[in-house]
Parts: structure tokens; sequence; C-alpha cells
């Protein structure tokens, strides 16, 4: 490689821990989880002072920020037990999904830079409507290591061990509406609250 180009070759690898499937569901059931999504009362994000653009709405737990803990939410729709069970069963025995989110971006709407909170384990997401740009970053000394995934409809993305725990993602705004349902496994000791009962059917 000449000495030029070699000074601007970027390794691009995907984070250790991170799973992509694409098309884990159907248009059917995508049109119903959106369907299903819209009937909730979805709320503006609360960050402590802060309020977000996107809307969203907790199940089993809710974390505070506020607070700084996480508190009960109501129980898991039973409407979401199919798509549970089928990713409970792609994560392998002793995946319990604790939590759910049902997110909703507006076009123009995004997420900024984070880890998720430390109470939770796997991360499991589905992409609904519309694609993203599912971004990572990792300090690496004076700059970035960086990665995107193309996050498209109907796909399922899982992080896990160092794409969960040490690198940070982003979602820089959309160009079409989207829905995301994050379900999260929950990690015992850090929970500091009661399990849920869960409205499985
Ligand atoms: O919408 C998504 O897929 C990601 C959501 C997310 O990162 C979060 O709620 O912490």
């Amino acid at each position: 490689m000449p000495q030029q180009l070699s000074m601007f070759a970027v390794r691009v690898s995907a984070p250790e821990g991170l799973q992509y499937v694409p098309d884990f569901i159907s248009p059917e059931v995508e049109q119903d989880l959106i369907a299903a999504i819209r009937t909730l009362p979805l709320q503006p994000f609360q960050f402590g002072h802060f309020e977000g653009k996107r809307r969203v709405a907790s199940f089993g737990y809710r974390y505070d920020y506020s607070l700084r803990r996480l508190e009960l939410a109501d129980p898991i729709p039973s409407w979401l037990a199919g798509v549970i069970a089928e990713i409970e069963s792609f994560g392998g025995p002793t995946t319990e999904i604790g939590q759910v989110l049902c997110t909703e971006y507006d076009v123009g709407v995004g997420i900024g830079w984070h880890r998720d909170k430390p109470h939770f384990d796997r991360v499991f997401g589905l992409s609904l409507g519309s694609s993203c740009k599912f971004r990572f970053r990792k300090s690496n000394g004076p700059s970035w290591e960086r990665f995107t995934l193309d996050a498209e409809p109907r796909s399922l993305y899982m992080m896990s061990g160092a794409s969960r725990r040490i690198w940070e993602h982003s979602i820089p705004a959309v160009e079409a509406t989207r829905y995301s349902i994050t379900f999260r496994t929950m990690l015992d000791a850090g929970a500091g609250v009661s399990r849920p009962r869960s409205a499985r059917s």
C-alpha cells in the first residue's frame, strides 16, 4: 500500500459481542408492532430536567435519571410475548428479558452517545419502520475507533460483551420515522428492586 494511503487506511471491524440479524421479523409482524406502539402513551424521554425529542414507553423497569435508580414500570404487555419468545430463543438458554423500551424517532430525531445503564446486561434491539445508522465509538487514545451498522427495518441487533460495556453507541437524526423496541436482560446484582411480573401469554 502506498505510504500516503496507509496513513488514512482505517481498520473497520465490528465491535466484539455485536450481532446483527436482518429480517428477524416479517413485514406483517413489523406492522402489528408499529400499530401497537402507536397506541401507547409515549412520553418525551426524560433526562433529569431535560427532555429528549424521542418518545418512549418503558415496561418491566424504567431508569429514573433524577433519582438515579431503576424503578418498577408497567408489566411487559402481552402483545410482545411472541417476539420476546423469539428473542429469548435467539439469545440462548438463561436469556430472560426483564425490561422493554418502545421508542419513536420522528424525522430529524436521534439519540446521543451513551452506554446503556449497568443494571442491564445484554441489549437486543428491533428496528421498525425505517433504517438508521447505528454508530459505535470507542476511545483509542487521542482518537476514536468507529463502526457503523446499517440497522434495517425488521432487523435485530444484540449488544453484549465489549460492544455493550466498552463501546458507546448513538443514532444520528433519522430521515423517516423510525420505531425501535429494545429488550434488555437484567444483571440481578445491579437491579436493586424486585423483579416485576411480566404479562406473558
Ligand atoms: O433505537 C435504538 O435502536 C437504540 C435505543 C438506545 O440506544 C437506547 O434507548 O438506549
